[in-house]
């Protein structure tokens, strides 16, 4: 399981940086947390995971703090999705064992849900 979400982090960081930072993160996992003001992201594995199984998010309610990263990780058979009710992100289709991941750069109380299960309901607090 260990082995797993440090694979998830490092797909994760991929999917967002598309240079050397991405060896960068994903050979200090958890250690360093880089800003770059031109991209307006961190470029620091995200620690904070959600998993998606039997029609449900957990944890459904997750604490961050601000700039950090949430990652869906999908270890169901079905597709899932992570939609903003009020429309600030989409990951779209999550396939199974696919992750989607997005970073929180202003503090607020985030509430989504699952396009394909309107009783998947989950929310981020960032702090
Ligand atoms: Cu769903």
């Amino acid at each position: 399981m260990r082995d797993l979400k440090l694979i998830v982090k490092c797909g994760a960081v991929a999917l967002v940086a598309s240079t050397l930072l991405v060896l960068s993160a994903c050979s200090s996992v958890g250690v360093g947390v880089g800003y770059s003001p031109n991209r307006a992201a961190y470029y620091a594995p995200s620690a904070n995971v959600v998993h998606m199984a039997n029609f449900a998010y957990s944890p459904k309610k997750i604490v961050i703090n601000q700039g950090d990263r949430v990652t869906w990780v999908n270890n169901d058979r079905v597709s899932y999705t992570v939609t903003s009710n009020s429309g600030l992100f989409n990951s779209g289709n999550i396939a199974p064992g696919q992750a989607y991941t997005t970073a929180f750069l202003q503090k607020g109380i985030y509430y989504y849900h699952c396009q394909f299960h309107p009783n998947m309901k989950g929310v981020v607090v960032v702090r």
